[in-house]
C-alpha cells in the first residue's frame, strides 16, 4: 500500500526552473562564459555544484574561485525569488496536497535545493507537507537515492510504501534506486523510465492514481 507522496519541488510543485536559468546566465555573462536556455536544458534538477561544473567545461578554475562563483549565483537567486507567493503554485497541486491529506496520505518535499524551505514557506504550503528534505538533507545528490530514503525516513515509511513526484530525469533516477514507485512529469524522452508519465500535476486524482500504481 501507498502511504507517502514525496514531491520534488522545481518544476513539480512550482516553476523555479526559470530563476534557477536566470541566475546561471548573469554568472555566465559575467565570466564571459557562452550560455543560453538550451545550454541550460541539462542543468534541470542538478545540484549547485554539477551546475556550475557543467557550465565551466573543461575550464580550470580553483576551489576558492568555484565556491565564489556558487555563491554570486545563489545570490542573484534568492534575489529571484523573494517575489515568489502561493500563486506562483502550479496547477493541481493545491488539489492533490488537500486530496492526499483528506486521504490520510504523509507528505514530503524532496528537492536537491537548499532554497527548498524558504520557496515552500513563500508558496504558503510549509503547513500542508509533514517533512522537507532539501539540499542540506543528505551528502549525496540525486541521482543516488539519499535524499529520497531521507525523506520516507522522516515520514517514518518504507520506501515501498512511497510515490515520488519527479520532473527530472535525475530524480526518476533516484527514486527507482530508492525503490519507490515513480511517477514522471514531463517529456517521456525526459522521465520515461517512471512508472507513470503524466504532463503535469494538472487533473490529478489520487484516488485514480494509486489504483494505476497498485495494477
Ligand atoms: P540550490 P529540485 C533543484 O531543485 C533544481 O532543479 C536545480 O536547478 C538546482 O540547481 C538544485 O535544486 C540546487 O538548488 O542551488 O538552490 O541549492 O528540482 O530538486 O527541487
Ligand atoms: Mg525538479
Amino acid at each position: 500500500d501507498i502511504r507517502g507522496v514525496i514531491f520534488d519541488l522545481d518544476g513539480v510543485l512550482t516553476d523555479t526552473a526559470e530563476y534557477h536559468y536566470l541566475a546561471w546566465q548573469q554568472l555566465a555573462d559575467e565570466e564571459g562564459i557562452p550560455f543560453n536556455r538550451q545550454a541550460n536544458e541539462p542543468l534541470r534538477g542538478i545540484s549547485r555544484r554539477a551546475s556550475l561544473m557543467m557550465i565551466l567545461g573543461n575550464r580550470q578554475y580553483s576551489e576558492a574561485e568555484i565556491e565564489e562563483m556558487m555563491e554570486r549565483k545563489n545570490n542573484y537567486y534568492i534575489e529571484l525569488i523573494q517575489t515568489i507567493s502561493p500563486k506562483d503554485l502550479l496547477p493541481g497541486a493545491i488539489a492533490l496536497l488537500d486530496e492526499l491529506r483528506q486521504n490520510g496520505i504523509k507528505t514530503a518535499i524532496g528537492s536537491a535545493s537548499k532554497n527548498a524551505r524558504m520557496v515552500v514557506e513563500r508558496l504558503g504550503i510549509a503547513d500542508q507537507v509533514d517533512a522537507i528534505a532539501d539540499g542540506y538533507s543528505v551528502q549525496q545528490p540525486k541521482p543516488a537515492p539519499d535524499l529520497f530514503l531521507y525523506a520516507a525516513n522522516q515520514l517514518k515509511l518504507a520506501p515501498q510504501q512511497c510515490v515520488v513526484f519527479e520532473d527530472a530525469a535525475a530524480g526518476i533516477e533516484a527514486a527507482l534506486a530508492a525503490k519507490m514507485w515513480t511517477v514522471g512529469l514531463g517529456p517521456s524522452e525526459r522521465v520515461g523510465s517512471a512508472h507513470i508519465v503524466l504532463p503535469s500535476l494538472a487533473g490529478v486524482k489520487w484516488a485514480e492514481l494509486q489504483a494505476k500504481l497498485s495494477d
